[in-house]
């Protein structure tokens, strides 16, 4: 029979990798997107014919048991979140209630219309924030450092809490950063890939950011959709790190995106102190060697191989040779 699941935040990053790798699987497709006054769907224009698009807000827990009871999903995959860490400081409040309550509303609903559901929720790299231990793994000891980590410690823990008490088929994938051409271009991946792009075409002259000594574990968001669905195949619901084992700097990003075009970074990037968090997050390094032996899920696209795809594409999007990127 064909297996039916419910994606919240399609129209983000994740969710259209997600629902093109669904789709391949041979599963109905449930969307799930909440009202704007302007349309969202950007990302998955290319899949809108093959999608059901289904109104429901995690701000409000009785759409989400309406959404449950009506379209009966076999698998749900939580990625709707406020994901970005500088508007959690400015929106704590707001953060909390979406990150983190949004996903006791997706679970109690769950709880009560079909405990059979299958249940993945987007946990994140940022949980672990000032690092107690490096690599960081799953049984390393979480250390937010934002809002939107705390929030999404709250969802971990809440996920954590329903499988245990209700004996859900609930998972966290404890995600390390994952970018792509998709990528918002608030984040600094697409911010640098978007800006190098501009500046070769001559529409900007200087690239302005914050902490260049920012490290992370950078892979690619088409690579580690599979890991979700790998986890909801198991026999038995568990958490997993999901990262490349690599980490790199902001900077070495910089000096690769501008070789990309034929720059040297150092003529173009400003420091700008607008863009320093109140807490940073230093150094994150996943030990992705759980997914590995239970899942069989490996990283298959390098850092370097990233960051020159994310250039040239918005490079394309820029000639207007690309569409639904932005
Ligand atoms: P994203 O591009 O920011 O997408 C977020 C999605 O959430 C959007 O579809 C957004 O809808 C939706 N959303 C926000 N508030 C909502 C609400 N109240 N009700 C329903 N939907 C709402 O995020 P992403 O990069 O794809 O990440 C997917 C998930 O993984 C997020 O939970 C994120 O926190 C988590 N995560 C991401 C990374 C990463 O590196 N990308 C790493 C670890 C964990 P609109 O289009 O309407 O705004
Ligand atoms: O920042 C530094 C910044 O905003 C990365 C989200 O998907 O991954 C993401 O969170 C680093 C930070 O991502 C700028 O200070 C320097 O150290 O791209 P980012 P993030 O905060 O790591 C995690 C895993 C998630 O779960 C989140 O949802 O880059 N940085 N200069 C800058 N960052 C931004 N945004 N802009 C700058 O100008």
């Amino acid at each position: 029979m064909t297996k039916r699941a419910l994606i919240t935040g399609i129209t983000g990053q994740d969710g259209s990798y997600l629902a093109e790798f669904l789709l391949d699987q041979g599963y109905e497709i449930f969307g799930m997107v909440r009202r704007s006054s302007t349309v969202t769907f950007e990302r998955i224009a290319h899949l809108q014919d093959r999608i059901t698009m289904v109104y429901a807000d995690l701000l409000d827990q009785a759409s989400m048991i309406e959404v449950l009871r009506t379209y009966e999903p076999d698998e749900v995959y939580n990625l709707a979140a406020q994901s970005f860490v500088p508007t959690s400081f400015q929106q704590p409040v707001l953060t909390g209630e979406v990150t983190a309550l949004g996903v006791t509303r997706i679970l109690d609903a769950i709880r009560l219309v079909n405990p059979a559901i299958r249940f993945y929720q987007a946990s994140s790299s940022e949980m672990f924030g000032k690092v107690v231990e490096v690599p960081q793994k799953e049984s390393t000891p979480f250390y937010p450092r934002s809002p939107y980590g705390v929030a999404k410690l709250y969802g971990h823990w809440i996920t954590i809490n329903y499988r245990e008490s209700y004996d859900l088929h609930a998972s966290s994938g404890i995600l390390f950063n994952h970018e792509s051409p998709r990528r918002g271009l608030e984040f600094v991946t697409r911010k640098i890939s978007y800006n190098v792009a501009r500046i070769k075409l001559g529409q900007a002259k200087e690239l302005r950011l914050g902490n260049l000594e920012a490290q992370r574990d950078w892979g690619f968001a088409g690579d580690y959709v599979k890991a979700m669905w790998a986890m909801l195949q198991q026999d038995q619901p568990d958490d997993y790190v999901v990262s490349t084992g690599e980490t790199h700097s902001v900077r070495e990003f910089c000096e690769i995106a501008f070789d990309q075009v034929g720059l040297d970074w150092n003529d173009f990037v400003v420091v700008d102190e607008a863009f320093f968090r109140p807490a940073e997050v230093d150094l994150l390094i996943g030990d992705p060697a759980k997914a590995q032996d239970a899942l069989g899920w490996k990283a298959e696209t390098s850092f370097d191989q990233l960051v020159r795809m994310m250039v040239d594409a918005d490079l394309d999007y820029l000639q207007g040779k690309l569409k639904g990127i932005s």
